[in-house]
C-alpha cells in the first residue's frame, strides 16, 4: 500500500496514544467517565459492551453528546448538551489522569523498546492523538519519566484541529510542524478510526489491535499485530508480515516503508 507522497527514507514515527501506545480505554478511560458521572450525581453508567459501541465517536466530549443524542430517551437529556458535556469531560480528565499518576496504566508491549530504538536510530517521534493534552502528558510522564514529553517533536492531541478522527486532520498538523512529508513517515495506530486518519493523511501504518478494535477493518495498514512484540514474546501478525524480523523494530519498519515506496512508484 502506497505510503503516500513525499522523500523516499523513512524520517519519522509517528504514534497514536489511546489504545497505541497504551490499553487505556476499558480500565482507564472507561472508568473515569463512570467517576465523573457520579461526582456530578448522573445515574448514567458505561458498562464494557456500552463503551465499545461508543469508541466509534472519537473525543470524550463528542462522545458524551452521542451518547445523550443516541442512547438516553428524550425526557431525560439536559437542556444544554455541550455545556454539560464540557463540565463532565473536565471532571473526567482529572479522574483519568490522577488513574495515571497513581500507576494504573501500564505502556503496551514493545513500545518503550521500539521508541528507545527508533532514537537511537536517528528516526524524529511524534504524537497524534483524539485524547486530551493532559491525558497524553500524564501518560509519558508517567511510563516513560518526568521529561520524557520531550522526546516528542510534536503532541498534536485533542481539539487543536477543528476534526477529530477518522478525520485526517491531526496527522496534517503533525506533518506540517515537522516539515515533513507523509512518505517519509510511519504512523501507529490500534483502530479503524486511526487507520483512516493517518491513511487520509497518507501515511503508511502499523496497526496493534487490542481487545476492542480487534475485528475493525484495517484494510489498507501495511501491518496488522496483536502487539509490538518484545524479544521473545513474538507479535500475531493478522496481515501483512515482518519481513524477516521477530517483531515491530526498526529494521521491520524501513522494510515495510520500502515496500510501500516501491508499491507508490
Ligand atoms: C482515543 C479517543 C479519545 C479517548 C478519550 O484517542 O477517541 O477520545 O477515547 O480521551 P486516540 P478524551 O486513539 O486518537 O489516542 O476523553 O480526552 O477525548
Ligand atoms: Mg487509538
Amino acid at each position: 500500500m502506497a505510503a503516500g507522497n513525499g522523500s523516499s527514507a523513512l524520517e519519522a514515527l509517528i504514534f497514536d496514544v489511546d489504545g497505541t501506545l497504551a490499553d487505556t480505554e476499558r480500565h482507564g478511560h472507561r472508568v473515569a467517565f463512570n467517576l465523573a458521572f457520579e461526582e456530578l450525581g448522573l445515574d448514567w453508567h458505561w458498562d464494557e459492551p456500552l463503551y465499545g459501541e461508543l469508541l466509534a465517536v472519537t473525543g470524550g466530549k463528542e462522545r458524551i453528546a452521542f451518547f445523550v443524542e443516541n442512547y438516553l430517551p428524550a425526557g431525560r437529556r439536559p437542556e444544554d448538551v455541550a455545556a454539560l458535556a464540557r463540565e463532565l469531560h473536565a471532571c473526567k480528565t482529572r479522574h483519568f489522569t490522577r488513574l495515571l499518576d497513581e500507576g494504573r496504566i501500564a505502556l503496551r508491549a514493545g513500545v518503550a523498546r521500539l521508541l528507545d530504538e527508533a532514537s537511537g536510530e536517528g528516526l524524529r517521534l511524534a504524537i497524534a492523538t483524539t485524547t486530551t493534552p493532559a491525558n497524553v502528558e500524564a501518560l509519558i510522564s508517567n511510563t516513560l519519566g518526568a521529561d520524557a514529553a520531550g522526546r516528542f517533536e510534536v503532541i498534536g492531541a485533542g481539539d487543536v484541529v477543528p476534526a477529530k478522527k477518522p478525520a485526517p486532520d491531526i496527522y496534517h498538523y503533525v506533518l506540517e510542524r515537522m516539515s515533513l512529508k507523509a512518505g517519509a513517515c510511519l504512523a501507529f495506530e490500534d483502530s479503524a478510526n486511526g487507520l483512516r486518519a493517518a491513511r487520509g493523511a497518507g501515511i503508511g501504518t502499523v496497526v496493534t489491535v487490542n481487545g476492542y478494535t480487534r475485528d475493525e477493518d484495517f484494510n489498507g495498514a501495511l501491518l496488522v499485530v496483536d502487539q509490538l512484540g518484545e524479544p521473545g514474546e513474538p507479535p500475531v501478525v493478522l496481515a501483512g508480515d515482518l519481513a524477516g524480523a521477530r517483531f515491530v523494530d526498526v529494521s521491520c519498519l524501513r522494510a515495510l516503508h520500502a515496500g510501500a515506496r516501491r508499491g507508490a512508484a
